[in-house]
């Protein structure tokens, strides 16, 4: 009887915990963080490695108050720069209460083949793991044919067997209800850590820095995006006029690339500060003045330093050896 009593009150206890997102790039992580909150925090775009940094949201409910973390894809390939993010994804995990990978469900119907590569990382990092970790399958909006999406489920856990899996469409919402019960369900009983209303723990003016990058990412082709970096070098708030000033630096690797990011007669650099200033009047509800400046800076992608000093990566990194996840992948 007491046990039956105490079991009842822990399920309308207040829930409060951190839950990483981790996921190879382009799976939707950030199109999730984005449908959980309700609000547009993390930037999304069609290509991949868009996330470069750990960014949370923070989703307050009655019943629980659920931290969002939201990490760069986990891939394979090589370099400085993508050994930064590998290192910032894997911290997310090592302050998570719970695990949730997130997949392209669209993408292996085409590409099976890509299935146990984008699994086998997740898999073995978490093998030997305690808390509770679920599987996303999103982008199930684009199965017409929902037949389809059956034998994927079985596959994913053919290869994936002790995973809980969870058919969902970040874009529409679909499955997201199920899935965000079965979540607050398995976090400690604790009260909120952060105040209601606060929507992140990054600061403001990382927001703006993103913003930027996400209209450079929009904007530019090919490869060139992965070449830039943003960072502010003013963000002055006026409260009393409502204005904000933010200078911002864009970096590139080459002189050739600066030209590209300025485009014919300033045409490109105009459009993206537009936007830019657009969306960053909207999240601040402020009056905005950008001004860009584009500098080169030479292979900086492989500048340890000033990558680790631009992505917040920290010394918790070193929790999750990337040379060491590099081997697993091989
Ligand atoms: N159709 C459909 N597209 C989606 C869905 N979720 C995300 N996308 C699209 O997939 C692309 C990548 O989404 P992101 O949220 O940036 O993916 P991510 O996993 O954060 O990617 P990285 O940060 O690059 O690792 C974008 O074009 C999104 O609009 C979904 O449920 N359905
Ligand atoms: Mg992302």
């Amino acid at each position: 009887m007491k046990k039956k009593y105490s079991d009842a009150r822990r399920q309308n206890e207040h829930r409060c915990g951190w839950v990483a997102l981790m996921g190879p790039p382009n799976a939707g992580k950030s199109t999730l963080l984005n449908t959980f909150l309700g609000q547009k925090l993390a930037i999304v775009t069609p290509k991949p490695q868009t996330t470069r940094n750990q960014i949370s949201g923070i989703l307050t409910e009655p019943d629980a108050q659920v931290i969002f973390m939201d990490t760069p894809g986990i891939h394979q390939q090589r370099g400085k720069m993508n050994r930064v993010l590998l290192q910032t994804a894997w911290q997310a995990l090592s302050g998570a209460d719970a695990i949730l990978v997130i997949l392209d469900a669209s993408l292996y119907v085409d590409r099976p083949d890509y299935l146990e590569n984008d699994i086998k990382p997740m898999r073995e990092a978490i093998a030997a793991e305690k808390r509770p970790v679920f599987a996303a399958l999103n982008k199930i909006d684009v199965f017409h044919d929902k037949s389809k999406l059956l034998p994927l489920l079985q596959e994913v856990q053919d290869i994936w067997s002790s995973a809980e899996l969870f058919p969902v469409s970040a874009l529409t919402g679909d499955g997201l209800d199920i899935l965000l019960k079965k979540i607050k369900a398995v976090l400690p009983a604790a009260p909120a850590q952060f105040p209601t209303d606060q929507l992140s723990t990054v600061p403001m003016r990382f927001m703006g820095a993103e913003i930027i990058r996400e209209k450079l990412f929009l904007k530019l082709r090919q490869e060139l995006p992965y070449h830039v970096a943003v960072e502010i070098e003013q963000w002055s708030e006026e409260p009393e006029r409502r204005l904000l000033t933010i200078h911002a630096v864009i970096y590139v690797g080459r002189s050739t690339h600066k030209a590209m990011v300025i485009g014919k007669g300033g045409q490109t650099i105009k459009e993206i500060g537009t936007q830019a200033r657009m969306d960053i009047e909207a999240l601040t509800d402020m009056k905005v003045h950008l001004e860009l400046w584009v500098k080169v800076r030479e292979g900086w992608t492989e500048d340890l330093n000033f990558l680790q000093a631009i992505s917040g990566a920290s010394e918790a990194a070193e929790a999750f050896p990337s040379e060491e996840f590099d081997r697993n992948r091989d």
